[in-house]
Order: C-alpha cells, then structure tokens, then sequence
C-alpha cells in the first residue's frame, strides 16, 4: 500500500496560498513538495487544482517517477457531479472539461482521477445546496443521464490509460451550523456498485473516502462489500454526523477493523490523508502505518488463543 498526503494541502502549508496562485513560481512550488514529500517517505500524493493550472502542472508532473500521482477532479463546473445538469449544451461543457481533465492527467502521469457522483434536484426541503438545485435534473432524470455521460467519460479515460476513481459520498454536511442532506448519488455502497455495475467499464473503479462512508456505517463494512473494486483511499476521521476532515483516531471509525480489512485482501493501492497539514499531519501517517502492519496486540492475543 501506497501512502501520502495532499500535494496542494502541503504547498498551503509552506507558502500559505494555494497551487492555483503560484503563477510563475509553479515549478518552484513543485520541486519543495517532492521534496518534503520525500523527506516524509511518503509513496503517493493527490493534487486538487483547477484545470488551466491543471494544464501547467501536467507538464511538470510528467518529470516525476519516483512517487505515484493522483488527481482530483477540478471543482466547480468542471465537477462530474454536474454531468446531470438541466440544461444540455452546460452538461456538454462539463463533459469537455473532464475529457481535458482526463488528457492533462494522462500527459502528467496522474493514474487515478477520482470524480464525483452526480448531483440532482431533490425538490424536498432539508437539503443542502438548495440555491442550486434548479440547475440540476430531477432524482430519475439525473440518473439515465449521468450515467450515460459517465460511460462516455469511462470509455474515453480508458483509451487514455486513466483510471476513474468514482467517490463515495457524505449522507450529509454541515453549513453555517445546520446539518443538511446532501443531494448527490453514490452514498451508500449498494448505489455506489450499481454505478460501477450500469456504467460496466473496466476504467470506472472506486475512490473509497472513510470520512463519507463513516455517515452511512463503520468503514470496515462498507470497504468490505467492495474492496476489490477500490483503487484510491481517502482517509480522514469524523463522528459520524457529517464530514469533518477530522485527525485521524480522534472520530469513531474504527481504523483496526478498517486495515484489517485492507490487509485481508492484500490492498495495493493508494491512500491519501485528506485534510489540512497540521501539527496533526505526522500522527495521521504514523497511524497509518501502525494500523497497516497491525498491532502487535493482535499478535499477542492470537499467540493467547493458539
Ligand atoms: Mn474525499
């Protein structure tokens, strides 16, 4: 298993802005992380930037070989969470955005890009988002839709040599203190696989996020229903109401169960710490470790038992 932590939250830490707004000093920006990065031996790290810086960054990603590159797809109207807009000729943008997110990923030698489940109109009160719910299909239409676009997108990544990692969703978030539902698909693991299962592309795997999976049930079980299908791990900690990016150990998902898991089914890929760098940062990946190589007591306690 490869571990890591957001490029672009290190480049905050060091320079206080973000990647988007290192203009000319992008290369600069670049050559630091890898470097803190290697000096933290880390494996892997995810870069979260819009797509013009995107465009750039690929041209100086493409140098690196010796730490494995993930991408997370541009927010706002570049999101595949857009792909069941209302009006067409939008969702045909979005679409182009993310063939180009696709192509500068492939140019840059990113292996995953994990994108989101499409968003839809719930026409229900309680949800969050509501000031742009209009933009979006109806629950039935946002589906047939998106998931026509996502074959699309699948199909092309995968003439490109990318894969997609599709992330699970948060049930709920938490705005200006008022806990909302979210208006998204891929929730719970069943929607998540039925995706996966309707859009039936070998390019179309998971991005499985702990923090969003901890809002339907205990990680280990949702990880456990489709391990296999999961290339990329977001890790993060939270009490089970919303997303929190919280430091890890200090929610309650239980992390032993979680690995133990992971280790069952030999789990290779990545994983990504996804929160903010902070006096926190170096614990986050301790822990890992520890739980990855499980702890002795288990040992211990298996020694007991035979
Ligand atoms: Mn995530």
């Amino acid at each position: 298993m490869k571990i890591g932590v957001f490029a672009t939250e290190i480049i905050r830490k060091i320079y206080g802005k973000s990647l988007d707004e290192a203009g000319p000093l992008m290369r600069d920006f670049i050559k630091k992380t890898f470097k803190v990065l290697n000096e933290l031996k880390l494996d892997c790290t995810e870069f979260s930037v819009k797509l013009d810086t995107l465009e750039k960054l690929c041209k100086i990603t493409r140098e690196v070989s010796n730490i494995t590159l993930l991408l997370h797809e541009p927010g706002g109207e570049c999101s595949a969470a857009n792909l069941s807009y209302l009006d067409s000729e939008e969702r045909k943008h979005v679409l182009e955005k993310l063939k180009a997110t696709v192509d500068y990923a492939a140019a840059g030698g990113f292996t995953v890009v994990t994108v989101h489940p499409a968003s839809y109109n719930p026409r229900a009160p309680g949800y969050a988002y509501s000031d742009v719910h209009y933009k979006y299909l109806e629950p039935r239409e946002a589906w047939e839709t998106s998931i026509k676009y996502l074959k699309y997108l699948a199909n092309y990544a995968s003439r490109k040599g990318v894969l997609l990692g599709l992330e699970n969703m948060p049930t709920a978030v938490c705005i200006k203190g008022k806990v909302l539902k979210t208006p998204h698909f891929g929730k719970d693991c069943e929607e998540l696989l039925k995706i996966l299962s309707v859009v039936n592309s070998e390019s179309l795997k998971i991005t499985l996020d702990t923090g969003h999976a901890n809002t339907v049930c205990q990680p280990a079980d949702y990880i456990e229903e489709l391990v296999d299908r999961v290339i990329h791990i977001h890790i993060h900690d939270n009490d089970g109401r919303y997303d929190q990016h919280a430091p890890l150990g200090t929610g309650i998902i239980d992390f032993n169960r979680f690995f133990k898991i992971l280790r069952e089914n030999n789990y290779s890929n990545t994983i990504v710490v996804e929160r903010k760098i902070d006096e926190f940062t170096l614990s986050d990946i301790e822990k890992i470790k520890q739980w990855w190589r499980a702890p002795k007591s288990i040992y211990l306690n298996k020694f007991k038992e035979a």
